[in-house]
């Protein structure tokens, strides 16, 4: 082989690699699109809790029975369950009362769209029995990370099965500042003062556009 031809093998090894990458960001993209997003898997948001318990079993004539409120979100929309991790909106600029109307945080606004409007219905949604110290935990399959979250806890007196969740319902527990990009993030929360059923409201802001999820999470403090 003559001398010149060895330059060219890792020239060649340059272009095999840059291919590689764009194939692999191409990948990359394709899965953030597909396979998407995260949400609170514990204590478990509405959706995510339907999915875990009827995933695997939708077609059970019991759901209606055990599980009134996922039945009827079912029944309004199944992609309510299956997209359990795509409940966001885009571009809301950190406006997040201005963009989620009272009656409407467990949608996150989305009540005009025909796939998350049953997260609003007002009922016995099963809960997560928690103590005032609890952890949040978000599941982010495309691990954007995190701007900032914000958890709130719903006000003794509240009643989550027969009122419809106002922002003046919440009190911010935990603000937070920067996570890096992770499949797993874990929150420390401390709620005090509180027993029976509670919802947890979560805004996740991610870091890698301006997208905001809005999480409920039904719990039970015990
Ligand atoms: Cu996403």
């Amino acid at each position: 082989m003559p001398r010149h031809e060895y330059a060219k093998a890792p020239r060649r090894a340059v272009r095999a690699l840059t291919l590689l990458s764009a194939v692999m960001l191409f990948l990359n993209c394709w899965v953030d699109i597909a396979a998407a997003h995260g949400s609170i898997v514990n204590p478990a948001s509405r959706n995510y809790g339907c999915w875990l318990r009827w995933g695997n079993d939708h077609l059970n004539p019991n759901m209606q029975q055990e599980d009134p409120m996922c039945w009827q979100a079912w029944q309004d929309n199944p992609n309510a369950m299956w997209n359990w991790n795509g409940l966001y909106r885009n571009n809301v600029g950190g406006n997040h009362q201005g963009a989620v109307p009272d009656g409407q945080l467990c949608s996150g606004g989305l009540a005009e769209s025909a796939r998350y409007r049953s997260m609003d219905a007002v009922g016995p949604w099963k809960m997560t029995n928690i103590g005032s110290n609890f952890t949040a935990q978000l599941y982010d399959q495309a691990s954007h990370g995190a701007d900032y979250f914000r958890i709130y806890v719903t006000r003794q007196g509240y009643d989550a099965a027969t009122q419809p969740l106002r922002w003046s319902n919440l009190e911010l527990v935990r603000q937070t500042g920067r996570y890096a990009p992770s499949q797993n993030i874990s929150i420390d929360v401390s709620a005090p003062g509180r027993s029976g059923r509670h919802v947890v409201f979560t805004i996740w802001q991610a870091s890698h556009m301006d997208q905001a999820y809005y999480i409920c999470s039904d719990v039970n403090f015990t």
